[in-house]
């Protein structure tokens, strides 16, 4: 018996050493420990031990339990703190090393061009006015002097989304509202998205954006508008641009002028960026159509005023020498870093 208790102890003791797992150990004391385990099957036989012998045998099998059960809880407490260690190990953090960057995208160039032309104007005085990308023709051509069967209004140029409603093709119509609301003088810009059926090239896309602006106020003259659109370009090209204007036609003005700055890349001599004319074609404008004004609510003998319009892109692809509009659709992150 003795010796059959000293062999289940040792048996034990070794396998407990031996196991490299939670898992081990408690099938070792379902062998030894457990109901039908070893010792207990001792226990059981106790039948077969001599009357005075049974308290020290029993004695013996609670030390061996308690021994075997002490070992067990070491080895598992053990075997949890290599465990914890090694998840340490593989979970380690390094707090010196440098942070992710968040990827936070970059202000298009239409975007920077936009709020450059907006500070000048805001510096002189000027609102900011915003309105609706779809529009009624009445906003879009009517008011603007740009009659029933102009061909503007062609479906060529024009998105229709009925025959009373269209996609603006200029931001001229968010003008004709301030002017409807009859609070006087204005001195505005109204930038914003505008449509038109192109095919995309490296100067047209269906979709572009426009910068427009009008001023009405008594004695508003072409002095006026010359003195204004002089200053917006020596703030956005610098302070030696010079400007001139060439006779145009618009239906919405009278007279009506389209205005070039002196390239300032070659300040005016000629060169590849201006195709040797020294000049670069950037706006339209003119006196404000009285026939406008009228349709407007406007007392044409009471008020005058200057209107002019700009494509956004043709400024962005200008301020930032980009050869095609194309690229300005891309969002190639890459390429919008660079302004
Ligand atoms: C261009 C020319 C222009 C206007 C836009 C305008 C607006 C009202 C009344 C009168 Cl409400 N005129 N806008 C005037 C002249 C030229 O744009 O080449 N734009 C890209």
């Amino acid at each position: 018996m003795k010796e059959q208790l000293e062999r289940i102890k040792v048996e034990a003791l070794r396998k407990i050493e031996a196991s490299d797992a939670l898992e081990k150990l408690n099938d070792i004391r379902v062998a030894y420990l457990g109901k039908k385990g070893e010792l207990t099957t001792v226990l059981k036989n106790m039948k077969n031990v001599a009357p005075e012998e049974r308290p020290k045998v029993g004695q013996m099998v609670n030390d061996a339990r308690a021994l075997i059960e002490a070992k067990m809880e070491e080895a598992k407490s053990s075997l949890a703190r290599k465990a914890r260690e090694e998840q340490m190990k593989r979970e380690v953090i390094d707090v010196t090393l440098p942070a992710k960057k968040a990827n936070v995208g970059h202000s298009h160039p239409n975007m920077v061009a936009l709020k450059e032309v907006e500070r000048i104007f805001v510096g002189m005085g000027y609102e900011v006015v915003e309105g609706p990308e779809v529009e009624y023709q009445d906003y879009n051509f009517t008011k603007l002097n740009i009659p029933p069967n102009h061909p503007a209004r062609d479906e060529q140029d024009t998105f229709f989304i009925n025959p009373e409603i269209c996609l603006r093709s200029q931001t001229s119509p968010v003008q004709a509202r301030t002017m409807e609301k009859g609070k006087l003088p204005i001195r505005m810009i109204a930038p914003g998205r505008v449509f038109r059926s192109d095919e995309v090239d490296a100067t047209h896309s269906p979709s572009f954006h426009q910068v427009e602006g009008l001023v009405i106020d008594r004695h508003i003259t072409f002095a006026d508008l010359k003195g204004t659109l002089a200053e917006f370009s020596r703030e956005l090209f610098g302070k030696d641009s010079k400007v001139k204007f060439r006779p145009h036609h618009f239906p919405f003005t009278e007279p009506s002028a389209e205005m070039d700055v002196s390239c300032f890349k070659c300040g005016g001599k000629g060169c590849r960026f201006c195709k040797g004319s020294g000049w670069i074609e950037i706006l339209g404008c003119g006196m404000v159509h009285p026939h406008v004004l009228e349709m407007c609510g406007i007392d044409p003998e009471k008020y005058t005023g200057f209107a002019f319009g700009m494509g956004l892109e043709r400024i962005a692809l200008l301020k930032y020498e980009i050869d095609d509009m194309r690229l300005l659709y891309e969002n190639d992150i890459r390429f919008l870093r660079q302004f």
